[in-house]
């Protein structure tokens, strides 16, 4: 395998450049640069903390007070929430997956131009109480950014896990963006002590905390964004979860590695598999988790 050492914003050829540094918290990080985009991706956690397409802002929010710490989650980007989802007791919240160092397995630079890299998930202690499993995460860098949590059942049992792609993204002012194509859905209202709900908009706005698992929600979902005066579309395969999430201002306050006023550009749009839609894996099958991020610019 070998990694470009050289300057990725004098490459002028069509391949795409990966390039491998120390980042923030001296955690290792890749950054790929491709002819429509950048990206950004530590090991730690297999985390894409970054994706912006040329004259765009940027896809994904990373707050300013984030950790870059071993054994401590990225607040923004991408988490990735496996093997199970929110609290579990005794446990640290959103399983492991997120704070350990994934092992970088291959990168393809391709002749179209797109960057794919692959990582799995390394053995460790916490993974001993499940059946064993292989975990492989495959990140695509093109005009897009597509995700892939692919999760292989090497036991003789059932696999029972969560998983989800909990997905921060930037927008321009919280109050003012829509989010498209979970009407009809029913969900689990966090912010409403679980209470079961059905979504009776088709604009979802956000005016104070929304923590909501919509269930059995495989459609696409898209986010309108008139203050970024662009619309974010999610279409995912392998995924019946969708969680929306704001912490809105007392949440914010009370989370150490986030500002208080970050709120407002943020936006949660989670894909996977969680609550009554875990995944029962068979032994020897695989699930994936597919995710594609795209962005359009609104006309006017
Ligand atoms: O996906 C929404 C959620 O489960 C919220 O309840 C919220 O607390 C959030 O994730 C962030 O969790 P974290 O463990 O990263 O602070």
């Amino acid at each position: 395998m070998s990694v470009s050492k050289s300057d990725p914003k004098t490459d002028t050829g069509t391949l795409g450049r990966v390039t491998f540094f120390d980042g923030r918290g001296e955690l290792p990080v890749l950054e790929i640069t491709t002819r429509w985009s950048t990206a950004e991706i530590y090991l730690h956690g297999a985390h894409v903390t970054h994706f912006k397409k040329r004259d765009e802002a940027p896809l994904l929010f990373l707050s300013q007070c984030s950790r870059f710490e071993e054994h401590q989650p990225i607040r923004g980007g991408i988490p990735i929430v496996f093997p199970w989802f929110g609290p579990r007791e005794g446990l640290s919240q959103h399983g492991f997956a997120r704070v350990k160092t994934w092992e970088l397995k291959e990168f393809t630079p391709a002749l179209d131009g797109s960057v794919s890299v692959r990582f799995r998930l390394p053995d460790c202690p916490e993974a001993s109480a499940f059946p064993a499993f292989t975990a492989d995460y495959t990140v695509t860098v093109d005009e897009c950014l597509t995700l892939q949590l692919a999760v292989s059942n090497d036991s003789k049992e059932e696999f029972t896990f969560e998983d989800c792609l909990h997905t921060y993204f930037e927008v321009g002012d919280i109050t003012a963006v829509s989010i498209h194509g979970l009407k009809g859905a029913q969900y689990l209202d966090k912010a409403d002590n679980f209470a079961r709900k059905t979504e009776a908009s088709d604009a979802i706005r956000i005016a104070s905390e929304v923590d909501r698992t919509y269930l059995d929600t495989s459609g696409a979902v898209e986010v309108l964004d008139p203050r970024l005066g662009r619309t974010i579309r999610i279409e995912k395969q392998g995924s019946a979860s969708t969680v929306v999430w704001n912490p809105w201002i007392d949440k914010a306050q009370q989370m150490p590695d986030f500002g208080n006023e970050e709120f407002e550009q943020m936006l949660c749009i989670e894909s996977g598999n969680v609550a009554s839609n875990a995944i029962k894996l068979p032994p020897g099958s695989k699930a994936t988790l597919k995710v594609k991020l795209s962005t359009k610019t609104l006309a006017g």
